[in-house]
């Protein structure tokens, strides 16, 4: 019943242009069909009613939980690449079916990143509810092995709809498995980026910075669905997807330097989430800006200041940035992306994808 509320109240926040209300209800209503295919799982396990039960029960709850109230993009892109790479031919039966199962696979990815990193970030909120750690029923040690429930539940369906689609399937997994490799490179390197013996920040560089939101978020939220969406289509021309890579490498960095400046800017009832980057010591987008500006002075009194919980301290740095403007900073930086990947999108040798890679850029373009 929830997580029927919860598809309704979906289905009026997300959109992306170019796919129909159909395609797009189409996508939310497969929902319950993943459910349960993933939740036989647990079923076959045989456990005896009363833990079957039981088990069931909470791993659909911590399925509702985790992977409903987002903005659905990354599952959404494969449906709307294999359109475009399609003419923009209206997506139905098998293919809209098979599409939507690998867009569940990368929300229910999303999920399993998102589970883990509010963890590792002491987080409160997220999507506007709080994290699944934070349930009394769930806590620490329940939301990692959830994280790795919802990790392994994406093989179990790319096995259930694909395996007997002898050439596409070791392709898709494949890929699933070198994107979550890659996220799980940069979340070390994000959260090991800059270690409390770094008193200068001399870590804090734009090429570090770069290496680390490429890994921990455009690989997955980017080239993942492009590319899921790319193979079920039917390309295999490795320069295609070479282009497609670079340009998801730009809407990523692009993406995760949003969220850093959203994570001190936005209020967390728009944010549905509040910020911690500040007093986890991140190597964000915002410090690298304030720290090729501020003062020997500024610099070591941030040195104090930064990555400590206290209130008054964390205020402190966000009046840094005030003082440094580094809104405007971010908003220049916001204009000029438009262009910068405009060029890129036109480099990529396939007319049906340039329009796709247009409408990522277009959704994700000053969000809020
Ligand atoms: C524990 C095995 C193990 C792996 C850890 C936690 C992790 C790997 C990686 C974290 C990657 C991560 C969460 C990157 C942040 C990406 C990001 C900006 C997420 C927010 O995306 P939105 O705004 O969220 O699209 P919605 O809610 O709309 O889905």
């Amino acid at each position: 019943m929830e997580a029927k509320k919860e598809i309704i109240a979906d289905k009026a926040k997300i959109a992306i242009s170019s796919l129909t209300a159909n395609e797009t209800n189409y996508f939310l209503e497969m929902l319950p069909e993943i459910k349960e295919t993933i939740l036989d799982g647990v079923r076959n396990l045989k456990l005896g009613p009363t833990l079957n039960d039981e088990v069931e029960k909470y791993f659909s709850a911590c399925l509702d939980h985790t992977c409903m109230g987002g903005k659905m993009t990354r599952g959404l892109t494969v449906l709307l690449t294999v359109k475009c790479i399609n003419n923009q031919k209206e997506l139905e039966g098998k293919l809209l079916k098979s599409a939507s199962i690998l867009g569940w696979c990368v929300e229910i990815m999303q999920a399993f990143f998102l589970v883990a990193d509010d963890v590792m970030d002491s987080s409160h909120t997220r999507r506007g509810k709080p994290c699944w750690f934070r349930l009394p029923t769930v806590l620490f040690a329940n939301a990692i092995n959830d994280s790795i429930f919802l990790c392994c539940s994406i093989y179990r369906l790319l096995h259930r709809y694909f395996s007997m689609e002898m050439e596409l399937y070791p392709l898709l997994f494949d890929l699933l498995q070198e994107m979550s490799f890659a996220t799980v490179i940069g979340q070390h390197l994000d959260t090991n980026a800059l270690p409390k013996d770094d008193y200068n920040f001399e870590s804090v560089t734009p090429s570090h910075y770069s290496a680390i939101v490429r890994h921990k978020t455009a690989y997955y939220s980017f080239y993942l669905p492009c590319a899921l969406g790319m193979l079920l289509a039917g390309l295999r021309e490795a320069s295609i997807f070479d282009r497609t890579k670079a340009v998801c490498m730009e809407l990523g960095e692009y993406f995760q330097t949003q969220d850093d400046y959203l994570d001190a800017y936005a209020p967390s009832e728009i944010l549905g989430k509040i910020g911690t980057d500040i007093e986890e010591r991140k190597c964000s987008w915002l410090l690298l800006q304030a720290l090729e500006r501020i003062s020997p002075e500024e610099k070591a009194q941030l040195t104090c200041f930064y990555g400590n919980k206290d209130a008054e301290k964390i205020q402190w740095v966000k009046d840094l940035y005030k003082k440094y403007k580094l809104s405007d900073v971010y908003k220049e930086y916001e204009e000029n992306q438009k262009p910068r990947i405009s060029a890129l999108i036109k480099a990529v040798n396939h007319a049906g994808l340039q329009i796709g890679l247009t409408k990522l850029l277009d959704k994700i373009f000053k969000r809020p």
